[in-house]
Order: structure tokens, then C-alpha cells, then sequence
């Protein structure tokens, strides 16, 4: 029945009930209407002077601020820190020195290269920045899922992040650093060959925020109460284990789901499988930074954990959601001055061009000077200080000292304090002034080459892949060949990939090295990801694909299987109604087909009768479902009634060891199986 008050133009009442609150303007006066502006007569002019909908509008008008200039794209979650291991003996910040303390945190995961309305599964490097909240004041570690960068020095940060971003002309490309531009300034910067050999990797797509690791990237220093310094890489080591997807899926998965990172996260924390990382430390003096091959400055290289092990001293637990995106994830301003007594920079070039960008960027994107007011970014310590004024200034400072020194002794009277106040390190610091860049940072390709003889075949095989994808993307074959001819320097074997890729047939020269790169440098299996892998399927997802007449016993067995190893189990049916099960009961559906394909899931079954089978050999998103999962190299199971989608797909025949088959094997088996994560012998046996 229509409202009485709809029939002359206006909009329902609701009623106040004790749980609804009277809506207001914000100025506080009651609304009684939010559905009508108010008019010269039912079909007149809306008068200029409605005050509720003038409000309501110019504040939507400006519910936008200047996105990121980069890493635009991220998710915030709160946790804390937990200290494992006290290091007095290295650092007197206060957050390292008692076991069992928990220090607040708040971390936001980004894409680099994106807007913010961009897809999660851009290849790239991801933002792992977290803040926290000590009681000596804000840290911020503001690190990279990669550890090195592509530059060295922050002067080329503006050149290399135009040059990745959409070109100024067209507004495209997004996202993606598969063109033109990118290639032409990697390949004239030699600096970035390494990183690129990471970006190129796996390691650019990650399965999910929480399956990635962090790093610090910089070398910076830890300082103990006497004053003295010791050189320090930061690292986040996820408990989760470390795990990618294939690029062929991140493709997908960008039209499936372009949210899947932070869906996944807000899920896992949602369902309280809370992601922790262990905090490590890579400790070291002066007298290893001289003898270590490289410039310890240098943020393009990295120190193998095999030289300077990392030791575990805390861990990080991501154990709640925001309540609004905007008020946390957005406004949250990390700077990498934001350090703590106990810490302390060092000389390196890109990092010291940071400490100025962070927070000049803040004050554009917030507004002014007084970010520090809003709560996610306020510390949790006490402050006082005589900064005043400004746009939006909250925290005002009573009496009438606002300066120091002073003689008034009324309180508040902040004063400084000798004994717990932050000191730089004491670094004898000399030279001429010189716009050079050091020659301890000339040799591009020695560590470009260990990270390339490092890896499994299957992900050297995915980084050739990678470098093929983007650089035929390039246009120009100058471009493409002058990116070759450093690939020659860093190793034979991935030139000869990459050039088979694009179908070279003249290789070029290989450039010319600033500094002869060194051969013999011994791999490391800490940077390979498939040899860090997780031991478990906890915290992973199966699809269990299922249809009417699906065998109940086989579909129960596989939920309780994976559910008891910590998994989660979404149901996939042809309609969102869901199947009716051998039983007679009803299983609900998660996804209908097309919306939930294989390649959001980690693994999959399908169950279903040999007619069922039949019918959805016909569908074409259950088709894709069964070859994209077969393609990505994911373990399957399989009741015989999925045998006609096989057929239809074509891998009938191709029934391999990465498949199981339910009746002859059981669903903790395919458990067993899917703790392998992927079949990766079945990829050697495809092209493409
Ligand atoms: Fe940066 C954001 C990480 C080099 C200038 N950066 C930003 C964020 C992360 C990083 C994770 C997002 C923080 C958030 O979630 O809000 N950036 C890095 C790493 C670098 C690096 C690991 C190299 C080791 N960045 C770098 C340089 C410059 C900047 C050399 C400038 C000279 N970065 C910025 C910025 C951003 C930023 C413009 C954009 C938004 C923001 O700061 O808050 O200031």
C-alpha cells in the first residue's frame, strides 16, 4: 500500500525506534525531511534558501581528497606488536625493550603504480607501511613487499614514477608498467636491473596481502642508550608463508574480483584468522659494511640472509578491521621521519629525500599542518608542544605560554628533557659539495644475477614470462632491445628466454657495465618463494563446485577436511540458490558460477552426477572454471560425474597427479595434495 505521504510528493516517515537516532545537519538542528527539497509549490523552483539540502550537497561536494601520488590503492588494518626479544644492548627505543610489551599498530598494503580506483592484482610492488603507536611516539616503518628499489637516489623518484604511471597525453596506460615509457626509463636507468628482475617476479603478484613478506629497504641504524650505533635491515616474515598466484590468474582475478586483496584480508580478519608476521632484524657494524661487496647505502641491493642472519625479536598481529575506510585508511599519514629515539636514519640518498617527501605530501593531501590531530595519526603517548593554529587545529594548547624558554611554571609547561629526549647519532659527517653519485654504487647486475640463480625453474620460467608480457607490450623495439641487452649482463640463460619470448632473432650487445658485475656470487634460497613456502592449507580457500544430486557424505567430507586444516571452504553452484544434495538437504551457494571462478580459489573440487556433468559441459563459465584451474597448475578433485566438464575442456586425458579422484582417494588426502599449494610439473608441459 502506498504512504499517505508519498501520494503528495514526499517520502515515507520511518519511525524512531530506541536503536534510531534523530537525523540532523551538522550543525545539530533535527531533519524532518531528507527525501524532498523544499520547492516553490509541488512543481516549482527548490528555493535557494534550503539550508538542509545547501548543507548536504556542499558537503558532498567536497567529500573528496588528492588521492596518493603513489601507492593510491591500499588497505588498512589495525593490530599490534609484540615484543619477542628485548635489544637494549642495540637500541633504547622504548618499543625493544620489554618481552611481552604490545605496542598498537595500524598497516596499510598498497599498489604502487594504480589509482585508487584501480584492481589489486596490477603486477607490482606492494606498500607494507605500519605505524606504530610507541610510547616514546610514532615509528614508521613505510617498507616495500620487495627488497631493493629501482633507484638510488630520491632526485629520479618524480621520472621514474611519471614514467610508470599513465603517460600524460592519452590518461592510459593504468596500473601496469607493460609499456613505453616504463621500459624506455628502466633500460636507461641500469640502477633499476635488479628490481626489475623482482618486479618480474611472482613476487609482483602475491596470492594476498598476508601471504607476502616486508622489508625495510634501507640500511638504518639501531642506537643504544650509550650512544652507540649499529647498522639495521628491517624485515616482516609472514607466518602465513609466502605464495603468488600466476599471471594468467591475476588477469582474471582483475575482472573477477578487482578487490581480492583487500577482500581477502577484510575476510580473514572478519572470520578472526588473524595474519602476524615475526619483526626480523639484520644487525651489522661497520667493519661488515666495509667488507660487504656493495654500499650498504645503496637501496637497489640487498644484504643475503645467508651473510647476516635475520633474527626474529617480535611479531605484528592484524586483528581488526576498520570501522570507516576513509577516517583510517585514507587519512592515515606515514612519514619516514617519523622515527623514535633508539632509531635513527642513515646517509643513503633515497632514503634521506623520503624523510622531505612524506610529509610534504601530507600536508597537500589533508590540508595543512594539523594531520597529526586526526586520530589514526595522533600518537597514543602524551604530547605537548607549542605548534598552534592552522587549518582544522583540534588539539589547542590552554594558558598563555606558547613559547619557549620561558619563566611561567603554570601547567601545562612542556620543557625539554636531556635524558629521554632524541638524539642523533653522533656521525662525524664531512666532504665537498658535490652533485655526484658514488662509485661503490656502480655495479647494476651482481645481485640482478644472484636473485635470477636463486630461484626454482618454474620461477625463473615466470620471470622470463614476465619480462616477455610487458616488453612486447613496448612498441618501440629500440626500447625492447636496449632492456634486453642488460638481461645479457645479469645472466645467458634469461636473455635467451626473453629473447626467445619476443622473437629476437639479432641479439643485441650487451651493455656496457659501469662496473664489471661479479659472476661468482653464491644463491640464496631466502629470496625464492616457492622454497619458502607455506607447510599448510590453513588460511587458503577451496571452490567446491557442486551441482543437484551432488554425493552429500563426499560434499561434508571435504568441508570438515579442510575446515579442521584452518581452510575456507566457498560452495559454487550454477544458481545462487545453491544444489540439492544426494540427501535431500539443501547446500546454500556462496558464489553462482560466473562470479566465483576457479581463479579466486587456491584449489578445487568438483562434485557432482554424471548428468549434472553433462548439462555444465555446455556452460562456459563452468568450462573455464575447470580448464583455468587444470592451466594454473591448481590441485582438483573430482567425482567421476565431472568427467563430461573434462571432456568438454579437453583434460579428459590429462588426468595427472596434481588431480584426485573422490572414492578412490579421500577429501584429507586432496588436503595432503593441496598443502603443495600448486602442481607446478603440469606448467612445464604448457606454453604461454
Ligand atoms: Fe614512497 C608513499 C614505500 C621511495 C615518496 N611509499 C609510499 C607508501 C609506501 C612507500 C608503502 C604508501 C604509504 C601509505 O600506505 O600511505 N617509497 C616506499 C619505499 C621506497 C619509497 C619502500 C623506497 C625504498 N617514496 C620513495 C621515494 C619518494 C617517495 C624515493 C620521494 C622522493 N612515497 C612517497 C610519497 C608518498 C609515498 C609521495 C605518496 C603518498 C604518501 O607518501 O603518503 O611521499
Amino acid at each position: 500500500m502506498k504512504d499517505a505521504k508519498l501520494d503528495d510528493g514526499g517520502a515515507p516517515r520511518q519511525q524512531t525506534t530506541a536503536r534510531t537516532k534523530t537525523m540532523t545537519t551538522a550543525q545539530g538542528g533535527p531533519i524532518a525531511d531528507d527525501q524532498n527539497s523544499l520547492k516553490a509549490g509541488p512543481r516549482g523552483p527548490v528555493l535557494l534558501e534550503d539550508h538542509i539540502m545547501r548543507e548536504k550537497i556542499f558537503h558532498f561536494d567536497h567529500e573528496r581528497i588528492p588521492e596518493r601520488v603513489v601507492h593510491a590503492r591500499g588497505y588498512g588494518v589495525h593490530g599490534h606488536f609484540e615484543l619477542t626479544e628485548a635489544i637494549p644492548e642495540l637500541s633504547c627505543a622504548d618499543i625493544f625493550q620489554r618481552v611481552g610489551e604490545k605496542t598498537p599498530t595500524f598497516t596499510r598494503f598498497s599498489t604502487v603504480a594504480g589509482n585508487k580506483g584501480s584492481f589489486d592484482l596490477a603486477r607490482d610492488v606492494r606498500g607494507f607501511a605500519t605505524k606504530f603507536y610507541t610510547q616514546e611516539g610514532n615509528w614508521d616503518l613505510v617498507g616495500n613487499n620487495i627488497p631493493v628499489f629501482f633507484i638510488q637516489d630520491a632526485i629520479k623518484f618524480p621520472d621514474l614514477i611519471h614514467s610508470v604511471k599513465e603517460a600524460p597525453d592519452r590518461g592510459f596506460p593504468q596500473a601496469q608498467s607493460a609499456h613505453d615509457n616504463f621500459w624506455d626509463f628502466a633500460s636507461l636507468s641500469p640502477e633499476s636491473v635488479h628490481m626489475t628482475l623482482w618486479q618480474m617476479s611472482d613476487r609482483a603478484i602475491p596470492r594476498s596481502f598476508r601471504f607476502m613478506e616486508g622489508f625495510g629497504v634501507h640500511t638504518f641504524r639501531l642506537v643504544n642508550a650509550e650512544g652507540k650505533s649499529h647498522y639495521v635491515k628491517f624485515h616482516w616474515k609472514p607466518r602465513q608463508g609466502l605464495q603468488s598466484v600466476v599471471w594468467n590468474e591475476a588477469l582474471k582475478i582483475n575482472g573477477a574480483d578487482p578487490d581480492f586483496h583487500r577482500r581477502d584480508m577484510w575476510d580473514a580478519i572478519d572470520a578472526g584468522d588473524f595474519p602476524k608476521w615475526d619483526l626480523g632484524i639484520q644487525v651489522f657494524d661497520d667493519e661488515f659494511a666495509d667488507a660487504f661487496e656493495f654500499d650498504i647505502l645503496d637501496a637497489t641491493k640487498l644484504i643475503p640472509e645467508e651473510q647476516v642472519p635475520v633474527r626474529l625479536i617480535g611479531t605484528l598481529t592484524l586483528d581488526a578491521n576498520v570501522d570507516n575506510f576513509f577516517a583510517e585508511t585514507e587519512q592515515v599519514a606515514f612519514c619516514t621521519q617519523n622515527i623514535v629515539r633508539g632509531i635513527d636514519h642513515t646517509n643513503d640518498p633515497l632514503l634521506q629525500g623520503r624523510n622531505f617527501s612524506y610529509l610534504d605530501t601530507q600536508i597537500k593531501r589533508l590540508g595543512g599542518p594539523n594531520f597529526t590531530h586526526i586520530p589514526i595519526n595522533a600518537p597514543k603517548c602524551p604530547m605537548h608542544h607549542f605548534q598552534q593554529d592552522g587549518h582544522m587545529a583540534m588539539h589547542n594548547p590552554r594558558g598563555r605560554v606558547n613559547y619557549e624558554p620561558n619563566s611561567w611554571d603554570a601547567e601545562p609547561n612542556p620543557r625539554e628533557n636531556p635524558k629521554i629526549g632524541f638524539e642523533s647519532y653522533a656521525e662525524p659527517v664531512e666532504g665537498t659539495k658535490q652533485r655526484v653519485r658514488s662509485e661503490t654504487f656502480a655495479d647494476h647486475y651482481s645481485q640482478a644475477r644472484q636473485f635470477w640463480i636463486s630461484q626454482t625453474e618454474t620461477e625463473q620460467r615466470h620471470i622470463a614470462n614476465g619480462f616477455t608480457f610487458e616488453l612486447s607490450k613496448c612498441q618501440r623495439e629500440d626500447i625492447r632491445l636496449r632492456m634486453l641487452s642488460h638481461l645479457m649482463n645479469v645472466h645467458d640463460d634469461l636473455a635467451q628466454m626473453v629473447a626467445e619470448g619476443l622473437g629476437v632473432v639479432d641479439m643485441p650487445e650487451a651493455a656496457t657495465p659501469a662496473r664489471a658485475p661479479i659472476t661468482d656470487l653464491p644463491p640464496s634460497d631466502a629470496l625464492s618463494i616457492l622454497k619458502n613456502g607455506p607447510k599448510t592449507f590453513a588460511g587458503r580457500k577451496l571452490g567446491l563446485f557442486i551441482a543437484d544430486g551432488a554425493d552429500a557424505d563426499q560434499v561434508a567430507a571435504l568441508e570438515k577436511a579442510f575446515k579442521d586444516e584452518g581452510a575456507m571452504v566457498a560452495i559454487v553452484t550454477a544458481q545462487i540458490f545453491g544444489a540439492t544434495l544426494s540427501d535431500g538437504s539443501t547446500k546454500p551457494a556462496d558464489e553462482k558460477i560466473d562470479g566465483g571462478p576457479s581463479v579466486v580459489f587456491d584449489a578445487v573440487a568438483l562434485v557432482m552426477p554424471k548428468e549434472e556433468g553433462e548439462t555444465l559441459a555446455l556452460n562456459k563459465p563452468a568450462q573455464d572454471f575447470v580448464s583455468d584451474a587444470f592451466a594454473h597448475a591448481k590441485f582438483i578433485a573430482y567425482s567421476d560425474g565431472a568427467m563430461p566438464l573434462f571432456k568438454a575442456t579437453g583434460i579428459a586425458d590429462k588426468i595427472d597427479d596434481g588431480m584426485l579422484k573422490l572414492g578412490d582417494k579421500s577429501a584429507k588426502d586432496f588436503v595432503k595434495l593441496c598443502r603443495g599449494m600448486r602442481f607446478w610439473e603440469r606448467e612445464t608441459k604448457m606454453t604461454g
